[in-house]
């Protein structure tokens, strides 16, 4: 049946300030030269391009005190915040063109804000190949891209986990990770200490992609606002390449198609981040036109009868 979707408004986001390659800054415009505004004009969604916001430059400096650039992360995570609470607050869909994995500290804490003032409860998707939950004393790179899920559940530095104010945005309880395959060894500990639910890849190849999407958006109901955060290097590299932490071993396509096709299906999907494109490495622009083609199934886009 044919779903209406709340307006959207896209929010470019051209920062790599959090990960360990230069590029993922160029995303937004790979993704609209992808044609992300016009796929989704094309599935009848009111989409406005807010264009991009502005940030400090990348330093490109080693770890201080177990992070890199961290003084820049605040900044654009702020900005990030604002125009991601104003986009929710006149009733329009925000959707993150990133810009690294980073930037889901301001998008995040500006959803839950939101949340709580309307009363809802949220789930949080994180499709990554990473469960993103290192700290400053356990990174292998002091890439902040590597901590947002520990930031947001209030595990780092004050100035990012009370970004939206007092208190965590998030607990890990609200968390469903999709696509696992590389946690650093401390990491792993971590995870584990704090009863993160995830659904790495040989529990999809144990049980398929179907099974662990109805786990996953269990209780997922009329009151849930969904937040997706779809880190490109979910996908297998040889379908994406072009992002910057490849990883073997991921989400096929059938897999991911059928992923966004499960969430279109809930209805409940209300703030999206695509994040870790990186059109430096990409091959001419075939990741950020995979990454349409699935955000368009997000919107509800199927084959046959069923869109
Ligand atoms: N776990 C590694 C780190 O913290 C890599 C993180 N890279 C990502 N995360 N792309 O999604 O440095
Ligand atoms: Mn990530
Ligand atoms: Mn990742
Ligand atoms: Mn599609």
């Amino acid at each position: 049946m044919a779903r209406s979707y709340p307006p959207v408004s896209l929010i470019g986001v051209p920062t790599d300030i959090g990960a360990g390659h230069r590029g993922a800054s160029l995303g937004p415009d790979a993704l609209r030269i992808a044609g992300i505004g016009q796929a989704l004009a094309a599935r009848g969604v009111d989409v406005l391009d807010t264009g991009n916001l502005a940030g400090p430059p990348n330093p490109w400096q080693p770890p201080v005190g177990g992070y890199r650039h961290l003084e820049q992360v605040v900044e654009w995570n702020r900005a990030l915040m604002q125009a991601t609470l104003a986009e929710l607050r006149r009733g329009r869909m925000p959707v993150m063109l990133g810009g690294d994995h980073c930037l889901a500290i301001g998008s995040i804490a500006a959803v839950a804000q939101h949340c709580r003032q309307a009363g809802k409860k949220l789930r949080v998707l994180w499709l990554d190949a990473h469960a993103d939950f290192n700290t400053s004393e356990v990174t292998p790179s002091g890439n902040v891209h590597g901590m947002p899920v520990a930031c947001l559940c209030g595990i780092g530095p004050d100035a990012l986990t009370r970004l939206g104010g007092e208190g965590p945005a998030i607990t890990p309880a609200q968390v469903r990770q999709i696509g696992i395959r590389s946690v650093d060894p401390e990491e792993k500990r971590l995870v584990k200490q704090h009863g993160l639910d995830i659904y790495d890849m040989r529990y999809i190849d144990e049980v398929g992609m179907k099974a662990v999407m109805q786990q996953a958006l269990e209780g997922v109901d009329a009151d849930t606002h969904l937040h997706v955060s779809f880190d490109v290097d979910f996908l297998d590299p040889g379908i994406a390449p072009g992002v910057g932490t490849t990883v073997p071993g991921g989400v096929n396509y059938r897999e991911a198609q059928l992923v966004m096709e499960m969430i279109a299906d809930t209805g409940r999907m209300g703030s999206l981040d695509i994040v870790e494109l990186n059109p430096v490495l990409d091959n001419r622009n075939a990741t950020a036109e995979l990454a349409v083609d699935l955000v368009e199934s997000l919107f509800g886009k199927s084959t046959l009868m069923r869109d």
